[in-house]
């Protein structure tokens, strides 16, 4: 057909819901991922300035929750650190509580200041140390308060899955009357984190609330002191649903890694956009060309199928970081590649 043929073609179809795929084919089907959600970094110094002037111009309760969202400078406007998920720093001041609402969206909170907050979730209140993972599977009521003789700032950072359930157009919210809902301990999360099954009942989501920070980094560094890191990823482990032992949720996986003194042993990539949040150590990470140096309470993103490697400064580091994994695995989709050097480097040279 001549060109002339073909754009007075196109031009008539326009405006009836019609698109020419030949146009769009390239840009739809892509041979690799286009990685449009870029490396960033936020230096936690930065945001918590900012987090604690939100503190004086905002209260809780006109905030509902008091939030500066990690909105990805690749994704502006979208409220996303990477295309499927969310992030944000969340403050809360001594006496003050987050009242109680449930959605469908699902929350990791990850403790980084503090240690007076609690969370309360399906009835079963939590307290928050620094470091410790606490889990909201979707629509279960959550309220946190921050409380006690003790009580001092808390910030956390909140992952959710907020795009990834605007994607399938599924959000439902729903508050409670009342700002806390009570404290109804029906004993099931503490003989799931005992290793125990309650037989009376199949949980319908992740039944653990917490992931206590120090345990699990005892127990992490003793698998480090007996084996060999992953050239890029170091020791590592992942958060877990004990009721099915796949991922902590059904859109989010979590890990938690130590990274050896040094430069990676090669490079990685994998197809879900991660989030890394340095807990101890510090260090730079490589990745599209760009070189970040984080600390401690920093937020890296790095996005989908962009390799990158770490070089740790002295001593080991420890890095918190969850993507999207357990989606694109349900869905097929998931890939990796681990490119490691001809000539790995001895352990602790
Ligand atoms: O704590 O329930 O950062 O509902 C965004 C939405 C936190 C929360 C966020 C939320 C919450």
């Amino acid at each position: 057909m001549s060109d002339d043929r073909l754009e007075r073609y196109s031009k008539s179809i326009a405006g009836d819901g019609l698109v020419p795929l030949w146009d769009r084919f390239g840009d739809l089907v892509r041979p690799r991922p286009a990685g449009q959600a870029g490396a960033h970094i936020w230096r936690y110094a930065e945001a918590r300035e900012s987090l604690m002037l939100a503190g004086e111009v905002i209260s809780v309760e006109q905030a509902e929750r008091r939030v500066l969202i990690l909105e990805n400078p690749a994704l502006p406007g979208t409220s996303s650190i990477t295309r499927s998920l969310y992030a944000g720093l969340q403050l809360l001041r001594p006496g003050e509580v987050a009242p109680a609402h449930r959605h469908t969206q699902s929350a990791l909170r990850l403790i980084l200041e503090g240690e007076s907050s609690y969370s309360t979730v399906n009835g079963d209140k939590t307290a928050m140390g620094v470091g410790d993972v606490v889990v909201t599977p979707p629509w279960s009521w959550h309220d946190h308060g921050n409380d006690g003789d003790a009580a001092e700032d808390t910030v956390w950072l909140d992952a959710l899955d907020i795009p990834t359930v605007s994607f399938y157009d599924a959000s439902f919210l729903e508050n409670l009357p009342a700002a806390s809902q009570p404290s109804e301990p029906d004993g099931r999360a503490g003989l799931w984190a005992a290793g125990l099954r309650p037989t009376d009942r199949r949980p319908e989501a992740n039944p653990l609330t917490a992931y206590p920070y120090v345990e699990t980094l005892k127990r992490l560094e003793q698998f480090a002191a007996q084996t060999d890191p992953h050239p890029v990823r170091g020791w590592e482990a992942e958060y877990i649903d004990p009721a099915t032992g796949g991922p902590i949720l059904t859109t989010m996986s979590a890990f938690l890694s130590i990274l050896p003194e040094g430069p990676s042993a090669g490079t990685y990539r994998s197809t879900d956009a991660t989030v890394l949040v340095p807990l101890e150590g510090s260090g730079t990470t490589t990745v599209g060309g760009q070189t970040i140096g984080w600390k401690p309470r920093d937020v890296v993103v790095i996005p989908s199928w962009a390799p990158y490697s770490h070089d740790v400064d002295d001593g080991s580091a420890v890095v918190f970081s969850y993507s999207d994994r357990a989606a694109q695995t349900a869905l097929g989709l998931w890939r990796e590649e681990t490119e490691a050097d001809a000539a790995p480097r001895n352990r602790g040279a």
